[in-house]
Formats: structure tokens, sequence, C-alpha cells
């Protein structure tokens, strides 16, 4: 073959030499498609039947889409190529910029359902009617990193609501963390700044285990009732399905005659809280970036809808008046031993979306959008929100025309005199585009002083000025409150997560910094911060108010607000060839029965054959399915198999880190050699559960309802003072 930059000698040897090149070939849909020879004798498929033709945007048929328009065989392009013109403009375009915070999402579609009405404290249409269904879509999000980024970060999490409701779109906008960082809007980039990653080198990417982040949070007093959430396992949740949801602020409900009581919202999950361990969720973001992604829509493709309550905490000026904080400061929560939760509904997600970008990544989302009968409290915050949520949509969606995008329009009648901008599907007919007007019944929509918005009418004063109100100034008696509700394991984890994010902090004064605030929290967990730090413990940061003690609250605690059942979870279960067929039946059906679902996992993709010859297919080959994206493990080996694998290192992985993350683990007898290599045997305890037979099984599923066996870590802990 002539070298390409020789210039042909002929036009025969021109045109052969191309042909004598391999061409790639198209994916084979040949059900479906007619197949014909492309000219340089590739294959590609052609439409017949029930396929549609491929067109251009224009609508225009095309022919060819593997080749571009030429001059000559081997010749340059030619710029009236419009279909070639049209695909690669298009391409070149298909990027918006990523939301500036929670770029990272998965969206679901779903229905609220009322259960309790709210008639007498809202005139909002969708807490009228109990048992009337209402459609959402819900985005669930981390902050920090960017939209390629895994799921798995320490981070916050988005719990964005968008309900469709008759009286128009209510965004309930919250987290899975019912406070917030900080007291005041103005604050809110630097804050995001400093979380992602240092602007001169650009890492690390969807981590707070850096300088930057713990430099403004030890100068920024107000975020450490939040530090302390973040730091608990709230911020690496094992699935969206099992974490709350909060929306933050204080809101207000009115009713018909405007009397206004507030609300905090609340989602619990059906499924109950779960979290994984860090040394877990670090391995998860290896194996499965997608983890929290691919569990909603496996759970949702197999019918297995995720479900929360919602909950609401109401109040009045006078609960107001008398608590302890000020009910406008997002840092603070309100425990619900003061006020419980009142259950009122209950949302289901029971649609993946049809495409990704269309939905999840067009929807947008603001929280100035509140139907008649919900209005917002004056916490600064929400105010700033308000604000900021309806300019970032501009800039990423690319103009005020958002709302014509099918996942943003609401679902009840529209009729409004807003027209034209960039990409406007439906400028408003007729002759007037402007009121008060004489058209009468021509001339469009008028404002309706029963049924449209009101605001709640709050007489306010006062002097203008740049201020922080003396009502927000405690920093640490929540924070500390919210330590001293969690057991053992959870205060572990909370001191484990401070010692290793401050171990990525290169300023030793940084980190002393942040142990100045721990003083004013607790004692014990600012010991051992300083010790598994190998820092003298400094002294107490000085407090703009003392901490005060407030009794424990059982609900800010994952494992005291755990699952009622395995429901929903995932066991993996590793076979070998020759694997006990009775207990692999057993087990699939006791964990059915569970409601939970499971995994095969063995040497081969191609799967194994059991005792009885019966083929079971492979899920996973052992490499690619550690132990870690399994809520327990199985082991069933014959004894030729466990030698097999007792050499093999992802299988010693596999039960080494259940082990390790304190999962229950079940083995058939033969199995033993794979632990005894793994170094555990000796270790072996409770939660490790011989099924040497089929009646084994329903000891060990039932066992792990538990989720984990926690005495196996509280054993070791290698930040505390001995
Ligand atoms: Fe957001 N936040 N936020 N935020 N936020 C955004 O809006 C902002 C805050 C939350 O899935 C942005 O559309 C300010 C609290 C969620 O699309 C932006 C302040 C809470 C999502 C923005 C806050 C949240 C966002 C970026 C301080 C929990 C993702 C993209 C005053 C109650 C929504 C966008 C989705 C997104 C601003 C604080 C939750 C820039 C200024 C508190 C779940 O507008």
């Amino acid at each position: 073959m002539a070298p390409r930059n020789t210039p042909p000698s002929s036009g025969k040897k021109s045109a052969e030499s191309p042909k004598k090149a391999p061409r790639a070939v198209a994916p084979d849909f040949s059900d479906s498609y007619d197949e014909t020879q492309g000219e340089g004798g590739e294959t590609h498929q052609i439409a017949s039947g029930d396929v549609p033709t491929l067109t251009t945007q224009q609508g225009a048929p095309v022919a060819d889409d593997q080749n571009t328009l030429r001059i000559g065989d081997r010749g340059p392009a030619a710029l009236e190529d419009f279909h070639f013109r049209e695909k690669i403009f298009h391409f070149d375009h298909e990027r918006i910029p990523e939301r500036v915070v929670h770029a990272r999402g998965y969206g679901a579609h779903g229905f609220f359902e009322l259960t309790k009405s709210l008639s007498d404290v809202t005139r909002a249409d969708i807490f009228q009617r109990v048992g009337e269904r209402t459609p959402v879509f819900v985005r669930f999000s981390t902050v920090a990193g960017s939209k390629g980024s895994f799921d798995l970060a320490r981070d916050v999490r988005g719990f964005a609501v968008k309900l469709y409701t008759r009286e128009g779109n209510w965004d309930l906008v919250g987290n899975n963390i019912p406070v917030f960082f900080i007291q005041d809007p103005i604050k809110f980039p630097d804050l995001i700044h400093a979380a992602k990653p240092e602007p001169d080198r650009m890492f690390p990417q969807a981590q707070t285990a850096h300088d930057n982040f713990w430099d403004f949070i030890s100068l920024t007093p107000e975020s450490f009732h939040m530090i302390m959430w973040a730091m608990s396992d709230r911020a690496i949740p094992r699935s969206f399905r099992f974490m709350e949801g909060f929306g933050v602020h204080s809101f207000r409900l009115l009713d018909a005659d405007g009397r206004s009581t507030f609300v905090k919202f609340h989602w619990k999950p059906k499924l109950g809280l779960q979290s994984v361990l860090w040394n877990e969720a670090v391995k998860i973001n290896g194996a499965d970036p997608d983890f929290h992604r691919r569990d909603l829509w496996d759970a949702i493709s197999s019918g297995d809808f995720p479900e929360w309550e919602l909950g609401v905490q109401l109040f009045d000026e006078g609960f107001a008046d008398q608590f302890a904080f000020d009910v406008l400061d997002s840092t603070k929560l309100i425990p619900e031993e003061e006020v419980p939760v009142q259950i009122v509904g209950r949302l289901v997600l029971d649609r993946t979306v049809d495409n990704f970008f269309a939905e999840t990544e067009q929807v947008a989302f603001c929280t100035q959008n509140v139907p008649p009968g919900i209005d917002f409290s004056n916490d600064p915050l929400l105010q700033g929100r308000n604000f900021s949520y309806l300019d970032t949509q501009i800039k990423r969606l690319g103009g005020p025309n958002f709302t014509h995008i099918p996942i943003n329009a609401p679902k009840c009648p529209m009729a409004h005199f807003q027209q034209d901008g960039h990409m406007a599907m439906r400028n408003p007919v007729g002759r007037a585009n402007y009121e008060p007007n004489s058209w009468g019944a021509e001339g469009g929509p008028r404002e309706n002083p029963v049924t449209g918005f009101r605001s709640f009418e709050e007489p306010v004063e006062g002097t203008k000025r740049r201020l922080r109100p003396e009502s927000f100034a405690d920093h640490y008696s929540q924070a500390r409150q919210f330590f001293i509700s969690q057991t053992p394991i959870e205060q572990k984890h909370i001191g484990d997560a401070l010692v290793f994010e401050l171990s990525k902090v290169e300023r030793p004064d940084i980190r002393s910094r942040v142990v100045s605030h721990l003083m004013n929290i607790h004692d014990d967990l600012a010991d051992t911060v300083a010790n598994g730090l190998g820092l003298p413990l400094p002294d107490a940061a000085t407090a703009a108010r003392p901490t005060i003690h407030l009794e424990p609250s059982a609900a800010l605690s994952i494992v005291r607000n755990g699952p009622p059942d395995f429901g929903g979870r995932k066991v993996g279960i590793y076979l070998t060839d020759g694997a006990d067929a009775g207990v692999f039946a057993a087990l699939v059906k006791a964990i059915d029965k569970e409601k939970a679902v499971y995994e095969v996992i063995a040497p081969k993709i191609g799967g194994v054959t059991l005792s009885d010859g019966a083929k079971v297919a492979a899920k996973q080959k052992i490499d690619g399915a550690p132990s870690v994206l399994f809520d327990a493990v199985v082991i069933i080996a014959s004894a030729d198999g466990a030698a097999l694998i007792a050499k093999d290192a992802a299988s010693q992985d596999f039960v080494r880190d259940a082990f390790g993350h304190c999962k229950f683990i079940g083995y058939s007898p033969e199995a033993m050699p794979l632990f005894v290599k793994a170094g555990i045997a000796d270790d072996l305890d409770d939660g490790c559960m011989e099924i040497g037979s089929s009646n084994d099984v329903a000891g060990f599923v039932t066992a792990c309802r538990a989720l984990r066996n926690w005495n196996r870590e509280l054993k070791v802990d290698m930040d505390a003072r001995a």
C-alpha cells in the first residue's frame, strides 16, 4: 500500500489504496435493518419496515451516515455537506455548564400521596385531600464534586423534590442533613470555594480533606454543628433510599385567612437509615463509582420502589419565642422531642427517567417555587437562596424560558403575558400582551385575589444595616447535642473522620484550630482527635456563647433508626463449582422472603455448576465484586472450589473486607481455607455463621437484619488515648 502522504500516481491506484484499508463495522442490528455494502466495502444498515429513516434535524432523509461528502476518493471534504456540518455542530454544543454546586446528581419520577390533611393550617391544595396523588420529580446529589465524580464522597447529599401541584410547582430543595454550614448567604461562595478543589492545583476532587476547607471552617465557628453531621456517617449513605431528607429552613403554612404556622419538612425513608464505613466508601468509589445511581436505578427497575414519609414539625410564634435558639437560624434544628414530627404523606419513586440529560440534568429547582398556602420565613439563607436558584438556571439552561422544558413545566394550566426570549416554545396568543387591558374576555388572564398567592402579612420594621443577630450566637450547644446523641460506634466514626480529614491538612495550625473548636463541643472528642493527630490539646476557641447542655435526641442517630428488617438490602453469594445446591436454593428463597436481593459471584463470569449438576449464571466475576458492594456476604464453596479461591487475592479481600466492615458472613464449612488464607480464621465471631445445611439459612438471614456486628470494630480505636 502506498504511504498516505504519497500523491497518487494515477487515478486507478489512488482508488485502490483506501479500499484495502480495514474499515470499522457498525454493530449488528440485523433483526431490524437490511444490510448493504458501502462504497468502501463496509457493512452498514438501512431502514426498513418499522425502523424509521434517519433524518437531519430539518427532517431531510439521510442516505449515507458513514461517509462525509468529499471531492475525489481521497480528496477534501465539501462544505456543502449540510448533514455532516449539522451533526458536528450539534455535537460540539452538547454540553451545558454543570451546576456550580450539586453537579453530580441522579433523578427519578414518582408521586406524593397525602395521608393526613393539613387543611386546618394551610390552604395549599396539595395538603387538602387525603389519598390524592401529586406527581413529583426528585434529584439526589452530592455537593462538592463535579458531574463525573464518584458517588461515595464524604459529602452532604441534596434531596430536591419538585412537586407538580394543581396550583403550580412546589420545589422543596433540601439536603440529607437538617442544618447548614453558614448563617448568612453572603458566605456561600466562600464556603463552596473552600470546599471545592484548590484553585491553583485543581485537586482534591469531591473531598473536603484539604487545607482550604478546614482553614475556612476553623475560622467559621457557626459551621461546627454541621461539621458534626458531615463528619458522621450521614455523609456516606449506603443508598439514597436509606437516607432522610430535610427542608432545613423554617417555612410558613398559611390558611385561607392568612394565619401562619411555622413548619419544618422531613422525609423519612421507609427502609430505615443506613450508611457505610469510610474504608468501604473509599473502596466502593474504585469498584463502582456509580454505586448510588445504580442502586436507585436497579431498585426502581425491579419494582422495589423507594419510599419516604413526609413529616412536618408545626409550631407557632409562641414556641419560636421560647425556643432556646432562633428558628430562623439554619445552623440549628428543632429536636423532635420538642416538636414531634407528624407524618402527613408518602413519597414513592416508581419511574426511572427516559433520558438523563432531558430530565435529571435539565431539571431546575428554585426555592422560590411555592404554591399558595406555603410561604417563606425570614431565614436569611432561604432569602438568599430565593435569589440564587433562579439566577443560576439562566446561566445553566441558557435563558429565561427554562420553564418551557418539559421537566420544569408545571402540569397545571398556566396563563401569563411573559413572552419571547431565547428558545420560546409557547408564546401567549392573542392581541393583548399586557394588562390591565380593555379587550374584555379576549384580553387574556387576570389576577385573582381569592385563589392567588398571597404573602404572609408580617409587620416588619428595623434599621437597615449589616449584622449577625445575637440570637444566632450559640455555635456549639447543638453540635454537642448531636455528638452525645450518637451510639458509641457512631461517636467513634466522627472521631475517625475528623482525624482522617485533618491528617490530609498540611498546616498544623489549621488542625489545631479545628480541635480548639471541638474543645467547646465535647472533651472526649477533642481529646481523641488531638491524640489521633499527635497534637497537644489546644485552648478552647473563644466562644460567643458558652455551650449549654441539651438532652440527647434519639432521632439524630443512624444506628437507632435503622431498618425494621433486611428488606431492600443486597447479599453477595460467592459460589464455586460443586457448591451445595440445597443451601443455595434455601438461601435464595430466604432472601426473597425478606424482600432483599442477591447477586451471584463466581470465579468466572460464565458461572458455576452446583453439586446437583445445575448451572448457575454469575452476575459478577469476583474481581469486579468486592464485598463492599453488598450488605452481607455468603461463601458457598466445595472443597476443591475453596482450595482454588483461597489462593486468590480478590477472594481473600472479599472475606477480609466483609469481616473488617463488620458485615454478617455466612459460609459453608468447606470455605474455611479461604478464611485461613485471608488471616481471619481465628477471629470469626457470632456475626460469622457457618451454613452447614439449608436448616442454617433462616438464622443467618434473620441475623442480617442487624446490618452490622459493630462489636468487631469497637475493639479497635487507633485514635483514642489508651
Ligand atoms: Fe443550594 N444551590 N444553596 N442549598 N442546593 C444550588 O442551584 C445556594 C443550600 C441544594 O438537584 C444551586 O440549581 C445558596 C441549602 C440542593 O438541581 C445554587 C445557598 C440547601 C441543590 C444554590 C444554598 C441547599 C442546590 C446550584 C446558601 C438545603 C441541587 C444549582 C444561601 C436546604 C438542586 C442550582 C438540584 C443547588 C445556591 C444552601 C440544597 C447555586 C446561595 C441550605 C439540593 O443556586
